[in-house]
């Protein structure tokens, strides 16, 4: 990313990457004090956990990214005139560009691309890509933790409308409550435009299951990321082998529900404090929501969205859903 070139404005930022360690420290810290034992799930996403999570993405297993890739291909011409020329287009998280190149390359005149993540590296190095390669539109990379209210540079000029794409099902990855709180805030930072999100759905939870319990493990690394990570950067003491990745199917909640549990009784050093797991103890690591096209529509309307198109594939295992925003 070249700073330089006038036609990039800076990279703005709301979170330093001092800030990402402290928050990671002061979470994990209160979830391992909480009963049962918690840590959000979104501090899976340090450079070793993105680079995880996009091995995830192409297993033959995990259905979700392939289904959405294949939805984003052949709609984008619709997803176009939806959303029409000369918009501003934000995404919630920074994947590795593939979905949001699929939906660029079938806009009039993008004229602007504003990342938002967590995690610094990954989302400079991915906005680096996209600078790189669309030479005729402006990206501002955005490092804030968009599960809470983080404001937006102003509109940048000659964008006509500013419209908000939220792949992945990461919205799943909220409380029913935060998804609702989320398309509030969305609804009102995308007035004249939309949200165009991937939702997935209810279904056979054997399919579920496979999916979070990948036959080549790699969710497993990924889950005990999150204590590698904690070795890496807070000084702790967990040792992996004594901790193994548990994923399951809710059905009251539909949800799928990972966890590490601890394979026999021990202690943990955490930035200078201790923490004993008894054997099997669980510490609870992520929630995946699994919902109904009608279900999601209703969430969205009840934030103050207009629910417009909705596309799924024929096996409806996944949906995309176009927010109209007044
Ligand atoms: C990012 N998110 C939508 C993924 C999911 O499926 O809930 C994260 C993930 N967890 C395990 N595998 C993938």
């Amino acid at each position: 990313m070249s700073d330089s070139s006038p036609r990039h404005a800076a990279i703005s930022s709301s979170l330093t990457q001092g800030d990402e360690a402290d928050d990671f420290a002061h979470a994990l810290l209160a979830g391992l004090n909480a009963v049962p034992k918690q840590i959000p799930c979104k501090y899976f996403y340090d450079a070793e956990g993105s680079a995880l999570f996009e091995q995830i993405c192409a297993l033959p297993e995990y259905y979700l990214t392939r289904t959405e890739l294949a939805l984003l291909a052949r709609h984008a011409g619709e997803f176009a005139a939806l959303i029409r020329a000369d918009a501003e287009v934000v995404e919630f998280g920074a994947g590795s560009g593939r979905k949001v190149r699929l939906l660029l390359d079938a806009l009039v005149r993008p004229r602007a691309y504003l990342p938002i993540d967590i995690s610094s590296d990954y989302l400079l190095a991915s906005a680096a890509q996209i600078d790189a390669d669309y030479p005729n539109l402006i990206v501002k990379p955005v490092i804030a933790d968009f599960s809470r209210p983080f404001a937006l540079p102003a509109v940048t000029p000659g964008a006509r409308r500013r419209i908000g794409f939220f792949p992945g099902s990461t919205i799943g990855n909220f409380t029913p409550e935060a998804a609702l709180q989320f398309l509030y805030n969305a609804a009102r930072l995308f007035p004249g435009g939309g949200l165009l999100v991937g939702v997935d759905l209810v279904k056979d939870p054997a399919v579920l299951h496979a999916a979070y319990n990948d036959a080549a493990g790699l969710t497993a690394a990924f889950n005990k990321n999150l204590l590698a990570r904690a070795d890496r950067e807070l000084a702790a003491d967990f040792d992996l082998s004594r901790f193994y990745h548990h994923a399951c199917f809710n059905p009251q909640l539909q949800r799928i529900e990972m966890y590490l549990i601890s394979a026999a009784r021990q202690r943990a050093w955490v930035a200078g404090r201790t923490f004993s797991f008894v054997e099997g103890e669980a510490l609870h690591t992520e929630n995946s929501h699994k919902m109904t096209i009608e279900g999601f529509r209703a969430l969205a309307a009840r934030a103050g969205f207009t629910p417009r198109a909705v596309w799924c594939d024929v096996e409806r295992l996944f949906s995309l859903h176009w927010l109209e925003a007044s």
